[in-house]
């Protein structure tokens, strides 16, 4: 198995995830959403990119959908919940779609349409994500979703939990930036230490949204693994 781990949605080559198996992250925070409300009953999620496509879909049948995701991290006008995953109750999600658009995870989640397998990780559900791959077998592209097209230390350490798992008891063959990944959380296994000093850390927190940033730091609270294929992300 080789390892390879892309920093941002602007980053993401056809050529590298090509026929690959892909794990997309943005742990702050739209996978950690994504994630909670699958695991919450939620019966599928569609990431969009645009406001403008989210309403759309959603005007014929509005009863059956949640739209949810952010804007500068903050609510979307008309939308019923913002990009708090801990909005994403199951009184909320129960029977429901949710239709997500977010400026960087939902980008980074449609660029990744040339790869085999598309899964949806965060740190609250690393090491479910790590065992899916194990049984695959097959070379994993660690996809970041990044901030504004940049790197992020958030979803960089989050990968780097991933790989960690995934070598605990196996060999692989990392690139160096996947191994530097590996390295950063080896070193850093207190997430927060780590992360208080990433720029979007700080913006989170300087909305007053320290529960998100203290849920979604969070290892492996939840076992699930959400797909995405043809427009949509479930639970297989
Ligand atoms: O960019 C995104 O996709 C969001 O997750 C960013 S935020 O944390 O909701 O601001
Ligand atoms: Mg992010």
């Amino acid at each position: 198995m080789k390892i390879d781990l892309i920093i941002s949605a602007d980053d993401i080559k056809d050529k590298v995830i090509k026929d690959k198996n892909v794990v997309v992250i943005d742990m702050l925070r739209a996978t950690s959403v994504i994630v909670t409300a699958l695991n919450n009953g939620c019966n599928k999620v569609i990431p969009l990119l645009t406001v403008e496509e989210a309403l759309e879909l959603s005007k014929d049948n509005r009863d059956n959908y949640v739209l949810g995701g952010e804007r500068r991290a903050l609510k979307i006008e008309g939308f019923d919940a913002s990009n708090s995953p801990l909005e994403y109750k199951r009184e909320l999600m129960e029977n429901k779609s949710l239709i997500i658009t977010t400026t960087n995870g939902t980008r980074a989640i449609n660029g990744c349409k040339e790869a085999k397998n598309i899964y949806i990780g965060a740190m609250i559900n690393a090491k479910a994500v790590a065992k899916k791959l194990l049984a695959q077998g097959e070379d994993v592209v660690f996809v970041n979703a990044g901030t504004y097209g940049e790197f992020s230390m958030d979803d960089f350490i989050c990968a780097g939990y991933m790989i960690h798992c995934l070598l605990e008891n196996n060999y692989a063959e990392l690139t160096d930036i996947a191994f530097t990944a590996k390295y950063v959380y080896e070193n850093n296994k207190d997430i927060l230490g780590f992360i208080k000093n990433a720029r979007h850390y700080n913006v989170i927190k300087s909305l007053g949204l320290e529960e998100d940033l203290a849920y979604c730091i969070q290892k492996d609270i939840i076992d699930i693994v959400p797909e995405f294929k043809a427009g949509e992300i479930n639970v297989n």
